[in-house]
């Protein structure tokens, strides 16, 4: 292993703004709001401030998909929270959500508004309110909950673990590589085991455990993120790489990933989504195009 840099924590750790690192501008030690904004609300009852990070787009998915299934009530408003300018610690938002995290979802259909943040608790809080996408047998709803919360707690170690050494930290550690490729092939053995017997990841239908799995894991071995599926030898998990396929094939899948994208081709990006109509006429492409 190569040699680390000597580091000595002091007593009390104290804030160093100064640390690089990508992330270093909007990184802080303290919550809660540093200016007034007020948010943003459209026609619609549902109200979603998020970005196509993988949290995001598990939720503008799942309401495309409730949308492609005739449920008309999903209609909602994507608003923009630029993340890197600092707009998740607006008081609008951190009203929406204390933790200052996209994606959070405002609920207007019933006397008060209803605030909905956690991705995880978002994609429930819809699958109930519809009817959709979890099962209503105990078991398996379980089964699909299981799922649900193992991504919300392995996810952290693959985007804030491996994502952020490998690909994001100023420098590259070997310790902290090694340890958190370790875990993120382990999580993908855990993910292939499950699907080379089973069609999705709770068993036979398609929930909201493969919306909250795609992103992050069906994302890395497809190499959309941290440039990283040679290195973990993504290819071996064929029945990961098989399901993840045929999911990113899928009309709704497409079209949630663009709401709220602000990087790649601009015919991918949406910056914000008010109506289904904006797909055809409000793509970046065509916003430039008509300056
Ligand atoms: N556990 C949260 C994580 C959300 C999260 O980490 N969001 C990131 C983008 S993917 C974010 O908003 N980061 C801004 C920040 O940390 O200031 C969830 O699943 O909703």
């Amino acid at each position: 292993m190569s040699d680390a840099a000597e580091y000595t924590p002091p007593k009390v750790w104290t804030w160093d703004k100064a640390n690089g690192g990508q992330f270093a501008n909007i990184n802080r030690p303290i919550a809660g709001p540093t200016h007034d904004k007020e948010l943003p609300v459209g026609k619609h009852p549902l109200q979603l401030y998020s970005l196509a990070t993988p949290n995001g787009v598990k939720v503008s998915v799942l309401l495309e998909e409730l949308l492609a299934l005739g449920h008309s009530g999903a209609e909602y408003d994507a608003w923009l929270i630029k993340i890197g300018d600092g707009d998740q610690f607006g008081s609008g938002f951190v009203g929406a959500n204390p933790n200052s995290k996209i994606p959070a979802l405002v609920d207007h259909s019933g006397d008060k508004p209803v605030r909905v943040f956690e991705s995880g608790s978002i994609l429930l809080y819809l699958a109930e309110k519809f009817g959709a996408f979890l099962p209503t047998d105990h078991a398996k709803r379980t089964e699909c909950l299981n799922w649900l919360f193992w991504q919300m707690g392995s996810a952290p170690y693959l985007g804030g673990g491996f994502g952020h050494f490998y690909a994001y930290a100023p420098v590259k550690i070997e310790y902290c590589i090694d340890r958190f490729a370790m875990e993120v092939k382990r999580q993908l053995d855990v993910l292939d085991r499950q699907l080379a017997e089973n069609e999705f990841i709770a068993g036979d239908d398609y929930t909201i455990a493969d919306m909250a799995i795609l992103p992050w894991y069906g994302a890395l071995v497809s190499n959309l993120v941290y440039s990283a599926a040679e290195f973990l030898d993504a290819a071996s998990y064929t029945h990961v790489n098989r399901w993840a396929e045929s999911l990113y094939e899928r009309e709704a899948v497409k079209r949630g990933r663009m709401v709220n994208r602000v990087f790649g081709d601009l015919d991918s990006q949406l910056h914000e989504r008010h109506d289904a109509s904006d797909f055809e006429t409000k793509t970046q492409d065509k916003l430039e195009a008509a300056e």
